[in-house]
């Protein structure tokens, strides 16, 4: 994870929020640092980067997979350097790391693993040019993948604004509960899942992580926590604003592997 620069609100956003509370914003990533530290991760923790103020936001940068990864080439233009920066720190792990190339774009929040399939999203920033090279790397992963449209939906950025996949953090228990806003619900692409809904009042709470037998969300939408809490799940709310007001949620924060 790359904590917020001071150019912070100089980032990209389409929402009519306000501008970001720097302090603030610095106070609510140390508090998710923490949290997935509690939940048992170890953290790289990168410098902030004022040179693109977007740069909080690594989960677009690169897909991380258990057999691969693929830095990807942002959607806008304003963020494309910040896979350069990010690209030295993830040779260490993984040494073949494979890129989208023109005229493809991909941000990885457009992309959605669930067990050994991976939704993509062709949205305003994935096109699809760079949804099919990412295909074609999972598929020699021996992944399957498909495309989810959502360039017609205004009201997520992101594939990943609008779903989440949840991991039970149990081995031997099959993964199967998808978290969706209702649009994307109706899809008969997530037919086979378990769906939790999430009311169209609180659609940003959908971007939720599932991090080791435990579910981070946004705090300040009781009904989505109310529903998770009523799957057995084992929620942590984390206060999100700052990052909302600039179009992220909890998964762009950082990279897991
Ligand atoms: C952007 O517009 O690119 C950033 N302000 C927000 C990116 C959020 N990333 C994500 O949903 N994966």
């Amino acid at each position: 994870m790359r904590p917020p620069a001071a150019t912070f609100a100089a980032g990209l956003t389409t929402v009519q929020l306000g501008l970001p509370d720097y302090s603030r914003a610095l106070h609510q990533h140390e508090l998710y640092c923490n949290t997935l530290t509690e939940c048992g991760l170890s953290l790289i923790r990168l410098e902030p980067d004022g040179e693109f103020p977007d740069s909080t936001f690594v989960e677009d940068t690169t897909l991380l997979t258990e057999r691969g990864a693929v830095l990807t080439r942002p959607g806008a233009a304003s963020r494309a350097g910040e896979v350069d920066a990010i690209e030295p720190v993830l040779l260490d792990f993984f040494p073949a790391l494979r890129r989208i190339d023109p005229p493809g774009t991909v941000d990885a929040g457009d992309v959605c693993e669930a067990g050994n399939h991976f939704f993509i999203g062709l949205s305003r920033r994935t096109n699809e040019a760079g949804a099919r090279q990412l295909a074609t790397f999972l598929n020699e992963w021996g992944y399957t993948s498909s495309l989810i449209d959502i360039r017609e939906m205004s009201n997520i950025l992101h594939l990943k604004s609008g779903i989440a996949f949840l991991r039970s953090g149990i081995a031997f228990l099959g993964d199967n509960r998808l978290v969706a806003i209702d649009e994307l619900a109706r899809r008969p692409e997530f037919r086979a899942f378990e769906l939790i809904s999430v009311s169209p009042s609180e659609e940003y709470a959908a971007n939720c992580l599932s991090v080791n037998g435990r579910v981070l969300v946004a705090a300040g939408f009781p009904l989505f926590e109310e529903e998770l809490r009523k799957s057995g799940l084992d929620v942590i709310a984390l206060e999100m604003s700052e990052f909302q007001k600039m179009d992220g949620g909890l998964s762009c924060l950082s990279l897991r592997f």
